[in-house]
């Protein structure tokens, strides 16, 4: 017999309670992200329809192009969370520096700050490949009323208050966790609302999926080439199986659903990695951990890094534990 699926609001709602500093401003966040959601799920989907396509002109903080719907969600979040006077800064990947948030008394009242990147996987927008919203929130550091501070954003990921992402794919779906489990909701498009489809989801222990960029082999760290070449051997359960779409979001939510590892390793490229520490790596690892998985940057978990720069790069290790396991001992031999 089939139960009614509770909807997002009704589980932010309902979840409020066993938030630890409960006052509803950490669900009006949730909230103000729910709506931003639809409404850059809407723009995204139509995106074939109209002109759209491309890029708007303009390069980001990191030198890349940005596309017109990245510039339409990044507005769009923004927009939606300077509505409700609970966030007093954000840090986005199209904005160079942070964000104040201020109310109408000129203050900044807010007791929260969101690090965001808006429209992930870019890339992928003009060939019809699913993109994603990913965010992570903490508490100010700062007193409220006050300005806010680089360090309210530069906070090691341990720290956060609630993460999670948006996966505008096949269908769309709001992940996220506030610390007590990580739960899905997909969007009902006939209705705008989204409903609790995947509770308490969690990683497979084993699992036989690599995600990686494999044509940047040759730029890898020896330890990296190696576990690589390990997941093809032909033996026990190997070869795994290869599947990297080249959107975090997406290729983290297929390995965290079926099992499997996601490897953005430094290179002699990306010295530093390629993946944003604040606004990709450290939402995926605290998703990653309520989910029973591992997030690493090869040398110590991901989330107790302490940041330096808002924009600064890292490399990028998550998944299933016993798969992340392995890699560690690639790298400590
Ligand atoms: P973006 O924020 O510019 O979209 O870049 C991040 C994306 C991730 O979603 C994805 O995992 C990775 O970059 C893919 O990079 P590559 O094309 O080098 O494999
Ligand atoms: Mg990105």
């Amino acid at each position: 017999m089939s139960h009614q699926k509770s909807t997002l609001g009704e589980f932010i709602i309902k979840n409020q309670s066993s938030f630890p500093y409960s006052s509803g401003e950490l669900s009006s966040l949730l909230n103000a992200l729910r709506l931003a959601a639809k409404v850059v799920n809407h723009e995204v989907n139509k995106a074939g329809l109209v002109d759209i396509f491309g890029d708007s002109g303009d390069v980001n903080v990191q030198g890349e192009h940005q596309q017109k719907l990245d510039v339409f969600a990044n507005k769009t979040f923004i927009q939606s969370l300077k509505n409700r006077d609970i966030v007093c800064g954000i840090v986005s990947e199209e904005n160079d520096e942070f964000i104040t948030i201020e109310g109408q008394d000129k203050k900044s009242n807010g007791k929260y700050v969101v690090l965001m990147d808006p429209l992930d996987g870019s890339s992928n927008i003009d060939v019809n490949v699913s993109v994603g919203t990913i965010f992570s929130i903490f508490r100010r550091i700062t007193p409220q009323g006050t300005p806010v501070e680089a360090k309210d954003f530069l906070q090691p990921g341990r720290k956060q208050v609630a993460a999670g992402y948006v996966v505008y794919g096949t269908s769309t779906m709001l992940v996220y966790t506030t610390g007590d489990g990580v739960n899905g909701f997909t969007l009902n498009p006939a209705i705008g609302s989204f409903y609790l489809s995947h509770p308490d989801m969690k990683f497979p222990k084993k699992g036989n999926i690599y995600s990686v960029n494999e044509g940047n082999y040759g730029h890898f760290p020896e330890p990296v080439k190696k576990y690589i070449k390990y997941c093809q051997q032909v033996e026990e359960d190997r070869p795994y199986s290869h599947r990297y779409i080249g959107s975090l979001v997406s290729d983290f939510h297929r390995n965290m659903i079926k099992g499997g590892i996601y490897l953005y390793p430094n290179s002699t490229v990306n010295k530093e990695g390629k993946l944003r520490l604040l606004y990709e790596c450290n939402p995926i690892a605290f998703l990653t951990e309520q989910a029973d998985g591992i997030a690493t940057n090869g040398q110590q978990d991901i989330m107790d890094v302490i940041p330096t720069d808002i924009h600064e790069r890292a490399a990028f290790y998550c998944g299933s534990s016993s798969m992340i396991k392995k890699l560690q001992e690639f790298i400590e031999n």
